[in-house]
């Protein structure tokens, strides 16, 4: 008995062992196969790779292989692109479009991307990262909401505008970057400007809050040569390739009080270093000195001339606005504005980025049965000489009832648009809902002018009743100039009264209210 129980166990240690080194070996085969699989995937994905010799940070690793790791570590990596660059006072600045891409298992965490840069390098600004040049290094760190970069996934839209020298030394920004991970190092790739982003899937939650903060990716070539001719399509602007486009820009005050921000480098500013594609030329036609009110006609329209000259210039749209305010009825100066836009339209009947703005306001009494007459006389007058230049009607009650034009919209012309203003610490729910009517029933409406504070243009700011109206405003496709180009000491202005620059303002040199629209403009809050 003895000796068969020794035997029993000699068979049954056999088998064991048997059993154990069949599952060792099938093991080795689907590690093998598992291997073969990732090598695959890794030579459809992964066209540029990386260095050879770092870790990720991450549990997952601790558990692999030498070999998988080393896969894992090659697949991280930065590129770094742009598509944007321009002349500025005799310098090349340009925008740096950063990615970081983590195709490995595990999360990479404390990133830190380093480009080696020469002592004039000034950064101007930059997004979704901090910044800094330290020891002839640009060094670009994450914000914290996008220090993590989950596994299999592209960290993107980290933006950095600088300026340089020339442009040789601005592309040689995108030839030497690093990643450094918990202190260690992978190379990066770079992409000239033909090099788009080709993976646009969303990939992490990371990624997505990074993109509800990602700015309005600045295109090369101006707003006018990639967009074109804008016409009206249902509710909608659309470009000349029938896309869906939004304005989004800047109102000047009235040119007559404060001409000094007509000028090329204020609208260059507002386009290059606020992402703007947009200006607004606020011509008062009844208030003291207005066109209409003791206004040198002439220079007026030499600065509206100038102001449409810069634009077109710089590639942005313009709004020619006859700014009625104290006048109620647009009726009251008809026949100048008729004048007006008869020599207007014909001046600029080539100019395919100009839009007229025919009644700023109508208030006091003034129906929509007023408006509407007025403007079938001047359309016709714009129309004969800018077939389809687009037009923009004022609605009563300075211009909030669009939902009251809707009732009975202009026919018989394409390209007509209709004027919704807000001023948001006055105008709220109610406003909004208007608009929205307005839309429902089909009526294409442009904001041409607001501002964050009260209906006086001046008072405190409400930011909560902004964010309500820029989810409205950005929801539909909403075209918008924010109120106003100056320096006066109100809250609407943009300029702080401090600041007499009439360009280039640094940020501290804004107001509230202008800190808040350049934000709002490039997207980036
Ligand atoms: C305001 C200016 C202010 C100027 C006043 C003249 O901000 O400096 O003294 O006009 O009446 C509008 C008008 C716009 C107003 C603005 C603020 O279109 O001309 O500008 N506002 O009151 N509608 C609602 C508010």
């Amino acid at each position: 008995m003895k000796n068969n129980k020794v035997l029993i166990g000699i068979i049954a240690a056999l088998t064991l062992v048997i059993v154990g080194l069949v599952a060792f070996i099938l093991a080795g085969d689907k590690k093998k196969a598992d291997d073969i699989t990732t090598q695959a995937v890794d030579n459809e994905t992964t066209t540029v790779n990386t260095s050879e010799s770092n870790e990720v940070e991450g549990s997952d690793l601790d558990t692999t292989t030498t070999e998988e790791a080393n896969q894992q570590k090659a697949d991280c990596y930065v590129t770094v692109t742009s598509n944007n660059n321009w002349e500025s006072n005799g310098k090349v600045s340009g925008q740096l479009d950063i990615s970081i891409t983590n195709n490995s298992d595990s999360q990479i965490k404390n990133w830190t991307i380093e480009i080696p840069v020469s002592d004039g390098l000034k950064v101007d600004s930059f997004w979704n990262s901090n910044c800094v040049v330290e020891g002839g290094v640009l060094k670009i760190t994450p914000v914290e909401y996008n220090s993590t970069v989950e596994k299999s996934s592209t960290l993107k839209d980290i933006g950095v505008i600088v300026t340089v020298a020339n442009k040789s030394e601005f592309d040689g920004l995108m030839n030497e970057s690093t990643l450094l991970v918990d202190g260690k190092e992978y190379s990066g790739t770079s992409a000239n400007s033909s090099a788009e982003e080709k993976d646009d899937e969303k990939t992490t939650t990371e990624k997505e809050s990074v993109e509800a903060q990602t700015p309005a990716k600045p295109e090369s070539g101006t707003p006018f040569e990639n967009h074109g001719k804008l016409s009206v399509k249902g509710v909608d602007i659309v470009d000349k390739n029938g896309t869906m486009y939004q304005l989004k820009g800047v109102s000047t005050h009235g040119i007559a009080w404060f001409p000094d921000y007509v000028n090329k480098d204020c609208f260059q500013t507002f386009r290059d270093d606020w992402g703007a594609n947009l200006i607004r030329l606020a011509m008062y036609t009844h208030e003291n000195g207005g066109y209409c009110n003791g206004g040198d006609k002439e220079y007026l329209k030499g600065l509206v001339d100038d102001g449409v000259n810069y634009a077109t210039e710089l590639g942005m749209y313009v709004i020619i606005d006859w700014h009625i305010l104290h006048d109620l009825n647009p009726q009251v100066n008809k026949e100048e504005a008729k004048k007006f836009f008869e020599e207007m339209s014909a001046k600029y009947k080539d100019y395919d980025n100009v839009i007229y703005e025919i009644c700023n306001e109508p208030n006091g009494g003034t129906t929509w049965a007023d408006v509407k007459s007025y403007a079938e006389e001047v359309i016709p007058i714009i129309r004969k000489n800018a077939p389809d230049a687009i037009i923009i009607v004022g609605t009563p009650n300075w211009s909030q009832d669009v939902d009251i034009a809707a009732k009975d919209p202009i026919t018989g012309y394409d390209n007509i648009m209709y004027a919704a203003h807000f001023y948001a610490a006055t105008h709220t729910d109610s406003i909004r809902n208007k608009v929205q009517t307005a839309l429902d029933s089909g009526l294409p409406v442009f904001i041409s002018e607001f501002s964050i504070c009260d209906a006086s243009g001046n008072g405190a700011i409400d930011y909560g009743q902004a964010d309500k109206w820029f989810d409205l405003i950005n929801s539909n496709n909403l075209s918008y100039a924010g109120w106003n180009i100056s320096n006066k000491d109100e809250t609407s202005s943009l300029i702080k009264a401090s600041c007499s620059k009439t360009s280039w303002w640094d940020e501290s040199e804004l107001s509230e209210t202008g800190v808040w629209l350049r934000k709002t403009i490039l997207g980036i809050q």
